[in-house]
Formats: C-alpha cells, sequence, structure tokens
C-alpha cells in the first residue's frame, strides 16, 4: 500500500495540553508534524480537522536535524527504511504521547481552506494501518462526514471545544455525475446513515464514493481544476511532495488492514 504521508505542522504557540506543552519546550528548535496517512492527496483541499484515536500510543520521532514527526511506533519504522530517520532502520523516539493529550492541537493542513485545523477523536483509527493519524475529509468521506457531524452535534459528549469543528463545512472538491460535488454527504443522505458506528452502510457508502470519485470525478477547486481525479491525483501528490508538504510512505503489504478491519 503506497500511502501519501501528510505533514500536518503543530502550531506551537496555540498549544494548551500541558503534556504537549512540555514536549514542544524540549524541542524547542524542531518543527513538529502530525503525519496523516492518505490514499486521496487530491482532497487535501477539502480537511476540516484530523483524528486520532485517543487511546492510541504516538511517538515524537526525530526525523533530520529539524523535522519531527508524530504516529505510531510501527509507521516510525517502517519509514525509517524509507529515509526517514537520521540512521537506516532505526527510529529515534524523543517523547511519547497518548492521542488524547493531542486532541484540541491546532496544525496547518497543507492545501487546505481552512487556515488551521484542530486534532478531533475518532474510534476505529487502527494502530496498524497508515500512520495513526487520519486527516478528515467530510465532503469525500463518508466516514469523515459522519463522525464530524457527531462531533458537531455533540461536542460535549465527546469532550471537545465545540469551536474545534462547528465553523468548518465541508468544502466542495469533487463533482461527479451521481453524488454532485459532496459525494459523502449525497451517499451518507442516500443510505440514510445515522450514526458513525453504522459500519456496514458506511462500508458500502465508502466504496460508491471511492469509485464514483475517482472513476467519473473532475475536480473544482485547486491547481488542476477542470481535470479528471484520475490524473489530477499523482498531480497533486507530487506537488505536495516537492513542496515539502508529504512524504510518500509504504507499508509493507502483509501489515494492512482495512479499515472496516
Ligand atoms: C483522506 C481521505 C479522503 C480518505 C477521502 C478517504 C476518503 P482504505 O481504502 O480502507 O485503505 N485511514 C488511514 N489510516 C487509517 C487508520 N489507521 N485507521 C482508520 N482509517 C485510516 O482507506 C484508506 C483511507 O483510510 C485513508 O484515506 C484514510 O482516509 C483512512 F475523501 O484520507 B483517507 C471514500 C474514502 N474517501
Amino acid at each position: 500500500q503506497e500511502y501519501t504521508g501528510i505533514k500536518m505542522e503543530v502550531l506551537t504557540n496555540k498549544v494548551e495540553n500541558p503534556k504537549l506543552k512540555s514536549i514542544l519546550a524540549q524541542l524547542k528548535s524542531k518543527k513538529v508534524f502530525l503525519v496523516a496517512a492518505t490514499l486521496r492527496p487530491e482532497t487535501m483541499y477539502g480537511q476540516t480537522n484530523t483524528f486520532v484515536g485517543r487511546d492510541l500510543e504516538y511517538g515524537f520521532w526525530e526525523i533530520n536535524d529539524q523535522d519531527v514527526f508524530v504516529c505510531t511506533e510501527r509507521a516510525a519504522r517502517n519509514m525509517a527504511f524509507q529515509g526517514f530517520a537520521k540512521t537506516k532502520g532505526k527510529p529515534v523516539r524523543l517523547a511519547t504521547i497518548s492521542g488524547n493529550d493531542l486532541i484540541g492541537t491546532a496544525v496547518k493542513a497543507p492545501l487546505a481552506a481552512y487556515d488551521h485545523v484542530y486534532v478531533l477523536p475518532l474510534e476505529h483509527v487502527l494502530a496498524n494501518k497508515g500512520t495513526g493519524v487520519v486527516t478528515s475529509v467530510p465532503s469525500d468521506s463518508p466516514d469523515d462526514y459522519t463522525m464530524t457531524r457527531d462531533l458537531k452535534k455533540k461536542p460535549d459528549f465527546y469532550g471537545i471545544k465545540a469551536e474545534w469543528i462547528a465553523k468548518y463545512d465541508p468544502i466542495a472538491i469533487i463533482q461527479t455525475p451521481s453524488f454532485g460535488n459532496m459525494s459523502a454527504v449525497k451517499a451518507c443522505d442516500d443510505l440514510k446513515i445515522a450514526s458513525p458506528k453504522d459500519r456496514v452502510q458506511l462500508d458500502k457508502a465508502k466504496e460508491l464514493v471511492y469509485k464514483e470519485g475517482f472513476y467519473s470525478g473532475t475536480m473544482v477547486i485547486g491547481a488542476y481544476k477542470g481535470m479528471s481525479v484520475a490524473d489530477a491525483k499523482p498531480l497533486i501528490r507530487k506537488q505536495l511532495v516537492d513542496a515539502g508538504l508529504a512524504i510518500v510512505y509504504s507499508e509493507p503489504e502483509k501489515d494492512v488492514i482495512s479499515r472496516s478491519g
């Protein structure tokens, strides 16, 4: 599985969590990024937040003299064999934090329409897939749409501040013949998906939206506006990587477990 690792820089001056604050103070001269693994780099214009698992453990990994990546140990080990470590195959851990302590962190999301977005909780972030950080695109991901809708409705229940998601509406990125320009919203409405826990229906919606977007979608935003998604995808990925905003991250096939797991 070849992912694009999206580098989401932590906005240090906005951090409130005391554990994260003290780690960042210790890493003062470095740039710290949450790295989100995605198969849909062309949707990065529509990021409204990013997700972590509350109970997952995240490491702060030394990538080079300047950059520190925040992701699971498993991802850091894989990355260390792919050029993202000072010594090949040997990841260096600078600190550790729980997903719970990352909630509410403001990060810069590359290409996003919003100036910064927040880290929010998602139950089914898989520890053994990607980096354990999942960027959220509610316009084109049924999972992200249903979860952000719930977070907006019940911020207290989820223990988040309403302002971390309230004003972050889905952004139109891709026009499709059957689902319009908010594929995930339409698919979830059509299938009457009420809850982020409705796995069976969500998997159905996800497959429909994936296919429709990739085979029939046209970009309606960004540098490749008007181009088909299939053509734009590799170009947007290259643009992100060339600008130092993303990395190419491969995962050994045997490790990969689908989101529906
Ligand atoms: C942004 C995005 C935008 C995604 C979209 C999907 C969609 P798959 O096909 O099942 O392999 N993801 C990445 N890591 C994890 C994890 N550890 N736990 C749970 N989910 C994870 O799914 C790949 C997608 O699963 C990735 O691409 C990421 O969400 C998520 F518009 O990133 B995606 C129709 C889907 N649309």
